[in-house]
């Protein structure tokens, strides 16, 4: 049943009455809409939009197609890190079969990720390994892009195998981006690294060891070595 004003009531205090609660409630429904606004924007910031951690999960495999070789649905996009296999006692070989762009990538010990012939794989983001990143050419460009500030570091090796079609080099085609390989890391085999792309900064190891030479050939960006370069069973351009 409906309430009604008691009738000893004059009219005016009751609507006094009856609209003070109302403009409460009402700030209350603002201030509680601008928190939730607030949340929204810093979740927003602090994990960008569609940012995904994909975990390999399937031994030794192909990157595509996904199956369940991966602890997410789909294929790792530009803004996901991989992790190869993230630790996992089994000892993981992956080949990328497709051409792919994600962010940072993580390899552990005793795993391997290696690119096929005639595929580009771009890393925007960092790369951890401390297993083995492989360039696999077969004689046709295979690309391995990098981007602003693309740092490699752990203890693993970036392998390029004895083809002069093994590349890499910055993703924008601007040459400013700059590939740092710090002190564990080692970058070894054939095949050109820089394009004239990029600029390199060396802290570790970079060895030529295969008959098609390795060639450096950095940008104008910058090219500083407190590492190591060297000819080992290969010729060295520089
Ligand atoms: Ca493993
Ligand atoms: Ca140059």
């Amino acid at each position: 049943m409906p309430k009604t004003s008691a009738s000893t009531n004059p009219p005016i205090k009751s609507t006094i009455r009856s609209r003070r609660p109302e403009a409460l409630a009402h700030k209350g429904w603002v201030l509680k809409a601008c928190a939730q606004a607030v949340a929204l924007a810093l979740a927003a910031m602090a994990s960008p939009a569609g940012a995904i951690d994909f975990i390999w999960v399937g031994g030794t495999g192909n990157w595509s197609p996904a199956g369940a070789n991966w602890n997410q649905a789909g294929l790792p996009g530009s803004t996901d890190n991989v992790f190869i296999d993230n630790g996992s006692a089994t000892n993981s070989v992956v080949s990328l079969n497709v051409s792919a762009i994600i962010n940072d990538l993580n390899i552990s010990n005793g795993d391997s990720l290696g690119v096929n012939n005639n595929l580009s794989f771009t890393i925007l983001g960092n790369v951890v390994n401390n297993g083995t990143l492989g360039l696999n050419s077969g004689g046709n460009t295979t690309d391995l892009r990098i981007g602003p500030t693309t740092t490699f570091s752990g203890g693993g090796t970036l392998t390029m195998g004895n083809s002069n079609q093994n590349r890499i080099y910055g993703n924008s085609g601007a040459t400013t981006e700059v590939l740092t390989n710090t002190a564990t890391h080692t970058i070894r085999g054939a095949g050109q690294l820089g394009l004239n792309q990029m600029g390199l900064n060396n802290q570790g190891l970079i060895e030529a060891n295969g008959s098609a030479g390795l060639v450096i050939d950095v940008s104008e960006t910058v090219m500083t070595n407190t590492g190591t370069l060297r000819a080992a069973n290969g010729p060295l351009t520089n």
